[in-house]
């Protein structure tokens, strides 16, 4: 017995290559068939003087076992091409199904809303969610002691600051912007994310989404936004949809509205989603503040304006009667797979 026989067999295992399960089948008893090349091996081996023997031994069991790994490899490799036995697969089996991710019912309905005022030609714009005082607060005409100024109704990032970064509370922070840095007329629409220090309930949330629009130019009056808002009304639920306003307060806005769109699923006669009532609120608006066009730099004496906001999930959560808003952020598949408007790719 000779050290090359061995090398020799371990070469040709490892270029052995198989076009099929019977090419498999040939080289395993090639190899290690009554009759193969490592099988006669063996036979010689009996007869090695004693002295050889530890020599050839070890060698010999591990060319088997490298021989025999080759053919079971090679078996599994060539098996799904299907060889001689045909396919191991049931080739008539279903696909496994490709699973197409669906858009969020709160990213439905802000592009909705923003398809509807771009129509009517605002432009769409986007801030920073952490903002200083003056985008949020004092710009809009929020007295320095108002609550929502307070750390117990909103988040600071750098509190006890000369000019605390906070996030914001509203997305009116990039109305003043756009006023600041846009020319008189301004249309605009801001979607975004607000954050407000709140305990979370099946009606609040720290987190929500809101879409708010501006528009001042020369002469704009309550009647243009009371206008805006039916024709978003009856484009958002539908063309025999009617709006009431309610008076309100906010600091932006005087005067400021409470607006109901009737309820188009009772059409008014009342039904446990309205609560009995026949309407359902769905934003505020008002007429721009004096102060708060001045304190952008336009002169509230030539120009006017209105400004309109709404909440995405209260919206979400009209259209589709869900009755808990945090089902919005817990991402549970069985709910967001409701929705199934597949994203397109
Ligand atoms: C500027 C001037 C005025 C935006 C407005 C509302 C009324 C309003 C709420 C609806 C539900 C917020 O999400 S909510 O809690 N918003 O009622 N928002 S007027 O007024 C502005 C904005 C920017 C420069």
């Amino acid at each position: 017995m000779k050290r090359e026989d061995i090398d020799k067999i371990l070469a040709e295992l490892q270029q052995l290559e198989c076009k099929s399960q019977k090419d498999v089948e040939d080289a395993r008893v090639r190899f290690l068939g009554k009759k193969g090349s490592i099988t006669a091996l063996f036979e010689e081996f009996r007869d090695v003087d004693k002295d050889q023997k530890r020599e050839f031994g070890r060698p010999l069991n591990e060319l088997k076992q490298a021989a025999q790994a080759r053919i079971d490899e090679l078996k599994e490799s060539v098996a799904d091409e299907g060889g001689q036995d045909g396919p191991k697969q049931d080739l008539s089996m279903p696909g496994d199904p490709f699973e197409l991710g669906s858009r969020h019912p709160v990213s439905i309905v802000r592009q909705e809303i923003v398809d509807i005022f771009r129509k009517f030609g605002y432009d769409v714009a986007e801030g920073p969610e952490v903002e200083d005082d003056h985008h949020v607060f004092e710009a809009l005409n929020f007295p320095p002691n108002h609550p929502a100024r307070d750390m117990q109704d909103t988040f600071f990032v750098s509190a006890g600051h000369p000019n605390p970064l906070l996030l914001r509370t509203h997305t009116s922070s990039v109305q003043v912007r756009a006023m600041e840095s846009m020319k008189v007329p301004i249309r605009v629409i801001c979607p975004g994310r607000v954050f407000r220090n709140e305990a979370i309930s099946a009606r609040a949330h720290c987190i929500f989404h809101q879409v708010e629009g501006l528009y001042v130019d020369e002469n704009v009056t309550f009647a243009d936004l009371k206008q805006a808002i039916l024709l978003f009304a009856r484009e958002m639920f539908g063309p025999e949809t009617e709006i009431r306003m309610r008076p309100s307060y906010f600091p932006f806005t005087e005067p400021s509205a409470e607006v109901d769109v009737s309820c188009n699923i009772c059409h008014g006669k009342g039904c446990n989603i309205c609560k009995g009532t026949g309407w359902l609120e769905i934003l505020g608006c008002g007429m721009v503040d004096p102060n708060v066009l001045e304190a952008s730099g336009i002169d509230s004496k030539k120009y006017s304006g209105f400004a309109f906001g709404m909440g995405l999930e209260r919206i979400a959560m009209l259209k589709w009667r869900v009755n808990d808003l945090r089902h919005y952020f817990e991402n549970d598949m069985r709910f967001l797979e409701e929705f199934g408007t597949a994203i397109e790719i």
